[in-house]
This record gives structure tokens, C-alpha cells and sequence, in this order.
């Protein structure tokens, strides 16, 4: 059985999925695309032998499309997952479920009304082979007790439109999203922490900015976030447990060794580094609805990752630890 795409925003990441949807993922095809740039939804919908439809409610409504994927800007995303819920499609709705928390339960609300799973939400850390070793180790006891971690997440550089709050809402939510699937606990406050702006990043935003995470169980997580470090891509992570530490370090597709000095590359942006990542992440998706099967992060992942993000962003305000409020998690989600 293939499973016929309709995709929803072909920007950056969408184009890209559209790619992987069409040509390396099995049992999959792309039948539809709606952008609002409507040059561009042609130009990738001829890519893949789909049509670009008039609007993201055509692609979903589309008799010939079984499950959307969604890559439209995160302000979109919950009016867009909330039509799909209505026409019964399952969809993957790249990060952010929705830019604020009362939105997402909105959404969770439509799901769990509907008695099952619909949403996979974007986060394909989730799907790394570097993070699933971390998670492994922290889950059988390698490293004893996981006690804190420490995080890193650099950019080389950011358009102008990105915003301070951003490094928490668009940046920083992954990293969000690892610690509560790294811990299996929740985040239950967290502050930002001011450093010393670098002299490269626009006037208009903070940068860097250490993001402090405190966890349900007392575990502590700190996280650097640089989105104009100038030198490439640079996402690690390192759990410290009682008895050792298991390090996600950034990882390099080549080493030049020549006189006397070893020198790596550093993977350019998140499309390089994490490229093999969204194939997995589409290919996992794909297989489990071939089985009727909805898995990975869902929508109450896609709304703890938004309301701490929320919190960060009160944090940043007001230079205090902010506590992160959630409503009871519902029997859908446990
Ligand atoms: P982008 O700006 O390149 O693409 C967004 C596209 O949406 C554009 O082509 C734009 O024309 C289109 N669009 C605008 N209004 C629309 C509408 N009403 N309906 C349909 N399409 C519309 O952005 P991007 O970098 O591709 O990011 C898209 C989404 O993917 C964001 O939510 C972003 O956070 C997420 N993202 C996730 C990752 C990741 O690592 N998981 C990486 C990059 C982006
Ligand atoms: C982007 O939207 C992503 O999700 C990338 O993974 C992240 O590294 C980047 O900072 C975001 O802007």
C-alpha cells in the first residue's frame, strides 16, 4: 500500500520532505502541495509529479491524499492540523505544534475528542542515531543515574527576521524536546540566563543565551544557544549520570590529516547535519501508517515543548525563573 502525501508549505524543509516523500521514502508518493508562493508550489510539485492545489484546505480535503505533512510557518499549524483532525487525515506537522499553549490544547482537545492518535509532531531528534545511543544509555543504566546535562545548539547565522524569543520557540524547543524524551520527566521551570551579546548578531536579538531547564525529578539542564556563531552548525549534548557521562559530540563527515594538525568539517546548517534524521523520521512515519499506526511525538509532546518554550520567553522578559504550568496529561497521551 503507498501512502499518497499532500504537503503543505514547500519552503526549506518542505521542498526537502517533498523530495524525500517522493523518491527515497518506501511506500510513500506525493500527490498534492499548496504554498502560498504559488511559483514555487508548481515548480516543487513538478518535482515529484504531484499538483499544486489553491489551498492548504484543498491539499487536505484532496480525495487523493491519505496523510499531510505540514511545513507551513508555526503560526499556521494549528488552524492547519486542526482541518486535518476534521477530514480524519493523519498528519506530521513539523515543530512547533502551535506557536503558544492555549492553541495547542485546542488541537489536543480536537484529537482526543476523535478517541485516537492523529498528530506526529516534528521533532526528529527523536530519530538520530547520535541521540538514540544518548537515550539508550540513560535509559538501561550505563551511566547510573542521569543527574544533569548540558546542551549546545549554534547556528552559523539567522535572517534578520529571527527574533530573540525565537532562539526559544524555533531554536531551543528541540532541545526542549530531548530533555523531556531524554529524562521521561517533565520540565517544571526555567530561566534565562543574559551573557554578553555578540558583536555579530543584529541589534534586535540576544545572542547567545544560556537557558536553564529544571526537571520534575530535581535534574538540572543547561542550554547554550548561539544562532550566529559564524562557524557552521554545532548541535551536542552531554548527560551526566553517577557513575559516567555519555556525550552526543558534533558530528563530522570528514578529518584532514597534514602537517601535523587534524582538521574536521563542520556540518553547514540543520539540513546537513540532520539530513539522514528527517529520512528516518518520514520513513518511520510512512511505515507505521502502511499498519494503521500513529507513533512518535505527539500533540501533548508538541504542547510541553511549546509551553516551556512560552515560559523561556516570560524568562527573557523578565530575567526570572518562570515555573511551567501543564494541564493533567489525558489517557491518549499516557
Ligand atoms: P520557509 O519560510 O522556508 O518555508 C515556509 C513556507 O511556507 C514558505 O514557502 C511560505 O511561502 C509558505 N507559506 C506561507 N504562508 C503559507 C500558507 N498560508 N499556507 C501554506 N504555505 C505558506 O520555512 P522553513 O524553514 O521551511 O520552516 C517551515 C516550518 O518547518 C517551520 O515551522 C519551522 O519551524 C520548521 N522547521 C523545522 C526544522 C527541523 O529541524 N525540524 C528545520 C527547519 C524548519
Ligand atoms: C530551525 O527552524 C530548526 O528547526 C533547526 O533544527 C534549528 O537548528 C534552527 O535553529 C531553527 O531555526
Amino acid at each position: 500500500m503507498t501512502i499518497k502525501v499532500g504537503v503543505i508549505g514547500t519552503g526549506n524543509i518542505g521542498a526537502d520532505h517533498v523530495t524525500r516523500l517522493s523518491s527515497q521514502v518506501v511506500g510513500s508518493t506525493v500527490t498534492a502541495v499548496f504554498d502560498v508562493d504559488t511559483a514555487r508550489a508548481e515548480q516543487v510539485a513538478a518535482s515529484a509529479g504531484a499538483v499544486a492545489r489553491g489551498s492548504a484546505l484543498e491539499v487536505i480535503d484532496d480525495p487523493g491524499v491519505d496523510a499531510v505533512v505540514i511545513a507551513s510557518p508555526g503560526d499556521l499549524h494549528a488552524e492547519q492540523v486542526l482541518a486535518c483532525i476534521a477530514a480524519q487525515k493523519p498528519v506530521l506537522c513539523e515543530k512547533p505544534l502551535a506557536t503558544t499553549a492555549t492553541d495547542c490544547l485546542k488541537v489536543i482537545e480536537a484529537e482526543v475528542a476523535t478517541g485516537r492518535r492523529w498528530i506526529q509532531v516534528g521533532f526528529m531528534r527523536r530519530y538520530d542515531p547520535g541521540y538514540k545511543v544518548v537515550k539508550d544509555a540513560v535509559d538501561d543504566g550505563t551511566i547510573g543515574e542521569a543527574l544533569l546535562a548540558h546542551m549546545i545548539h549554534r547556528n552559523a547565522v539567522v535572517p534578520d527576521s529571527f527574533t530573540s524569543p525565537m532562539a526559544m520557540t524555533d531554536s531551543v524547543v528541540h532541545e526542549i524536546d530531548v530533555t523531556r524524551w531524554l529524562f521521561g520527566q517533565e520540565i517544571v521551570r526555567t530561566t534565562v540566563v543574559p551573557t554578553k551579546p555578540s558583536p555579530l548578531a543584529a541589534a534586535h536579538v540576544r545572542d547567545p543565551q544560556i537557558v536553564l531547564l529544571e526537571l520534575a525529578g530535581g535534574g538540572v539542564v543547561t542550554v547554550e544557544v548561539f544562532v550566529n556563531c559564524q562557524y557552521g552548525y554545532d548541535v551536542r549534548c552531554e548527560v551526566v549520570g553517577s557513575t559516567g557521562v555519555v556525550t552526543l559530540d558534533n558530528p563530522s563527515a570528514n578529518v584532514l590529516v597534514r602537517h601535523g594538525r587534524r582538521a574536521q568539517t563542520v556540518p553547514a546548517d540543520w539540513r546537513v547535519r540532520f539530513g539522514a534524521t528527517y529520512l528516518t523520521e518520514l520513513q518511520e512515519w510512512i511505515t507505521g501508517l502502511r499498519s494503521g499506526v500513529v507513533g512518535g511525538p505527539s500533540a501533548w509532546d508538541g504542547y510541553a515543548a511549546t509551553a516551556v518554550a512560552e515560559c523561556a520567553v516570560a524568562s527573557l522578559d523578565s530575567g526570572a525563573p518562570v515555573p511551567v504550568g501543564l494541564v493533567e496529561r489525558p489517557g491518549l497521551y499516557v
